[in-house]
């Protein structure tokens, strides 16, 4: 048993030499074993028993009924020597079936990671894996990818190790439908690379300290790592919910970019940050032109779904932060924050459901607290956000009346209560905000004017308030993380991005927050076809290598280009007016109702007013900071500034900040060397271990080889990815470099020419002549060799087998000088 076996994680991630010898012994002939479509299980295993003209009868092994199909309906089994394999990109058939079944038998036995030629496949386990331990992570530390079972892990450190050698920024690009474990794994990778960020400051330390003959230090401290890894917990409290497919449901999307020096130390860290706008100088939030302030970057984090804050569907929450509040982890809370009913009067936040199953709020509130310590977030900075989050749920409970006969609401209740609790929590006077819902000042020429509103008005502008004011708590929290995560001190060489966003998802009722989610997911799957079949294959064409040009159909355009366009809701608010939309992953019907309002997303300027005046809460200051109301605006214009105001001016929608904070995005991982993790959920129960064939197929192959069949310009499923893969040459080295590297293969070929191109052609031939390569297996391009999948370790045994042979010569011949 080697040290690895002994890890309590090793039984998941790979199969020991008796198991393994064990699945290799199954009977098998090629000619027979065949798998044939069921409707349960997907592809269920069979024995051909005879054949005739194009069908063939075909006996099931599990129930040994007799079934006749179609010829081209079965398909081929592949060799046992491949039962469980680690990379598909390896199997000898590559149909549907196989795919299906190699990762089904790996989930069976809990072994969820399995790399699919370039990039990694991941099934939900939904239950804790003892794969993401520290010791597990020390023992992929500097492993090259074939020396170790697939695992995140495996593809983190090959990206830490591609940063560091080709001087290259790098992303991970974790996707996959709501469900299916980016978040989980996004939190799992970023810990890897704060663990292997202070492994190398570690080792720095100790150097400096043993230069300097002194005791390495070894005091308990808040590291930057520790604050990266915290910046998680307050970031869903506040962004995460539970919906009908995830108890932990992300809202809003994150890329965290860690900054390494050039060594591979941590340097800094920061979420969402976006270049293109602070070059601009352009601040841009809601739909206002605004004073320029580092709150209003532009980023994924804007992609928060406001209208969770005040609506909830059946069997769904509202963010967890305003359950946590209620948890009783701190008793005094609720008395200080004047939430004196029961959490289910709270009409915005408890619409749904109160609980999670298996979710103590109590706990995560504990954490969440902690992680605001960590994070440096000061006492009063935390009270003023909870302040933030119990008015906008007495603002949720606030009543209005209309005056008889007249367009004029005025409150309906004792504005001791509810409008006295929201207006302290505030730290604004009561009548003005009240008088600021039912009768805002609006600017009519140079004149001020009271504007009476209704009942509905006043409602619709409470929560419309409520939700503006959630979003911005939210950027600020970014904000204020960013803060504490800038590190002076050392040079920030490379990063590595880690994104994490909404996943795709179909519910029962879908609208404009559900458009943006897919359209981004849309985006990035765009971005996964582009990088792996164009860029790939014009790198072919660009070094001289024979290759048919594949058309994969990249026509996800056409329904990038269509939301980025088009869609206009219809006019009007009709119940039934629905559009329909044929994503990469499925045919969303939308429902179009309140778009245009969603999109302008109008605020209360009279209201934003009065808190801005706010004598006690900061926190409401600071969020309302860089927005300029119409009486800061004419105050400007009179004494000659050119601050323009809310409704003057140009202004930006809320699909036009989505559009600016998706393009910052992609031009960022543009820039960047991407690694995927695909993420699949396995059913939809929540259950560990069951596989729903239907469902995975589907994720598999993006809504159905038979949808790609019926359009050809559908993009192919990944399965065709995986075949494409095996086809080209995923792994590549320049010439010199590869010719350093293995000169010791043939050294008098790597010293016969000055020129890096030929030494390496004629290493490679040598090769080829000694039966030690096929030449199928590589190409020579102008500047790089190329490999096909595989083959780059196979030459990594012959370098290691060649210098082994060296050491041990070596060792003799001082044994025999001695
Ligand atoms: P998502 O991020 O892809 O959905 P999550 O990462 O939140 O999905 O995963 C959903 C749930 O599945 C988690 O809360 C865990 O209970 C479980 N889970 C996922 N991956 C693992 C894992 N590797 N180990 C253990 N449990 C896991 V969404 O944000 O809704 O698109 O919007
Ligand atoms: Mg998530």
């Amino acid at each position: 048993m080697n040290a690895h076996e002994k890890d309590p994680g090793w039984q998941y991630l790979r199969l020991t030499r008796e198991q393994m010898l064990q699945e290799t012994s199954k009977p098998y002939d090629s000619k027979k074993n065949v798998w044939i479509p069921d409707a349960e299980e997907g592809y269920v295993a069979g024995q051909i028993v005879s054949k005739k003209g194009d069908t063939v009868t075909v006996t099931v092994d599990s129930t040994g009924a007799e079934k006749t199909l179609k010829k081209d309906l079965v398909q081929e089994v592949n060799p046992p020597k491949f039962e469980k394999t680690e990379d598909m990109s390896n199997l000898t058939f590559l149909n549907d079936a196989s795919v299906l079944h190699n990762l089904r038998s790996r989930y069976s036995a809990m072994l969820i990671y399995t790399y699919s030629g370039l990039f990694c496949v991941v099934i939900n386990p939904y239950k804790r894996l003892p794969i993401y331990t520290d010791s597990v992570a020390r023992m992929f530390m500097g492993k090259r990818r074939n020396e170790m079972p697939p695992h995140l892990f495996a593809v983190s450190d090959e990206a830490y190790r591609n940063m560091l050698q080709n001087r290259e920024n790098q992303s991970m690009l974790i996707t996959g439908e709501s469900g299916a474990g980016k978040t989980e794994n996004t939190k799992k990778v970023i810990a890897y690379f704060a663990a292997v960020g202070a492994s190398q400051a570690e080792a720095a330390e100790a150097a400096a300290a043993k230069k300097e003959k002194k005791e390495t230090p070894k005091e308990k401290r808040v590291t930057l790592e520790d604050q990266i890894v915290r910046t998680n917990p307050v970031l869903e409290a506040f962004g995460n919910a539970k919906t009908v497919r995830n108890n932990n449901s992300s809202r809003f999307g994150k890329f965290i970019r860690i900054m390494f020096n050039k060594i591979g130390k941590v340097a800094s860290c920061d979420i969402d940050h976006s270049p293109t706008i602070k070059k601009a100088g352009l601040k841009i939030q809601n739909q206002h032109r605004v004073r320029s302030g580092k709150l209003s970057n532009v980023g994924p984090a804007d992609l928060l779904e406001k209208s969770r804050v005040i609506r909830q569907a059946p069997g769904e929450r509202c963010y967890h932060i305003f359950y946590q509040i209620f948890s009783g982890h701190r008793p005094d809370l609720l008395e200080i924050l004047k939430l004196h009913r029961p959490l289910k009067d709270y009409w915005y936040v408890a619409q749904a459901e109160l609980t999670i199953d298996g979710v103590d709020d109590k706990e995560e509130f504990g954490m969440t607290e902690e992680s605001f310590d960590i994070l440096l977030f000061s006492e009063k900075e935390k009270m003023d956000c909870y302040r933030i989050i119990s008015s906008i749920m007495h603002m949720g409970i606030m009543k209005f009346k209309q005056r008889p006969r007249e367009e004029q609401a005025e409150p309906d209740e004792d504005p001791d209560t509810e409008p006295a609790r929201a207006a302290e929590m505030f730290g604004v006077d009561l009548d003005q905000f009240l008088n600021a819902f039912v009768k805002p000042r609006v600017r009519v020429g140079n004149e001020w004017v009271s504007k009476g509103q209704n009942v509905d008005q006043v409602s619709w502008a409470m929560g419309a308030m409520s939700k503006a004011l959630y979003a911005r708590m939210f950027k600020w929290l970014v904000y204020k993380c960013n803060l504490t995560l800038d590190q002076k001190g050392l040079t920030r060489d490379y990063f590595i991005g880690v994104l994490d966003i909404a996943g795709f998802e179909i519910f029962d009722l879908n609208s404009f927050e559900q458009l943006w989610i897919n359209f981004v997911n849309e985006k990035l799957q765009q971005f996964f076809n582009h990088h792996m079949f164009v860029l790939e294959q014009e790198e072919y064409a660009r070094e001289g290598i024979e290759w048919v040009f594949i058309d994969f159909g990249l026509d996800l355009q056409a329904c990038i280009e269509l939301i980025e366009k088009k869609p206009k809701p219809p006019k009007g608010k009709q119940a039934e007016a629905h559009i329909a939309m044929k994503h990469y992953a499925g045919t969303v019907r939308y429902n179009c109702i309140n778009w245009l309002e969603k999109n302008k997303d109008p605020l209360n300027d009279t209201v934003v007013q009065v808190m801005k005046g706010s004598k006690t809460n900061q926190l409401l200051l600071d969020v309302w900071a860089d927005y300029v109301t119409q009486q800061e605006a004419a105050e400007s214009a009179k004494s000659g500034g050119g601050k323009k105001g809310g409704k003057s001016g140009s202004f930006m929608t809320v699909s036009m900040i989505y559009r600016e904070s998706l393009n910052n995005l992609m031009n960022m991982l543009n820039r960047t060397h991407p690694h995927f993790i695909r993420c699949i959920i396995p059913n939809e129960k929540k259950q560990s271990g069951l596989i729903d064939a239907a469902l995975v197929m589907n994720q598999l192959t993006c809504n159905g080889v038979l949808e790609a069949l019926r359009y050809p310009c559908f993009p192919r499923s990944p399965l065709e990815r995986i075949r494409i893969c095996r086809k080209g040459f995923p792994n590549r080295m320049l010439h010199p470099d590869f010719t350093q590297r293995y000169a010791i293969l043939a050294s008098q070929e790597a010293r016969s020419s000055e020129d890096p191109k030929a030494c390496a052609e004629k290493i490679l031939l040598r090769l080829v002549k000694d039966k030690k390569l096929d030449m199928e297996n590589f190409r020579i391009g102008h500047t790089k060799v190329f490999f096909k999948a595989g083959i780059v370790a196979h030459v990594e045994d012959l370098r290691d087998e060649k210098l082994n042979a060296i050491i041990t010569s070596f060792q003799c011949r001082i044994h025999w000088y001695n």
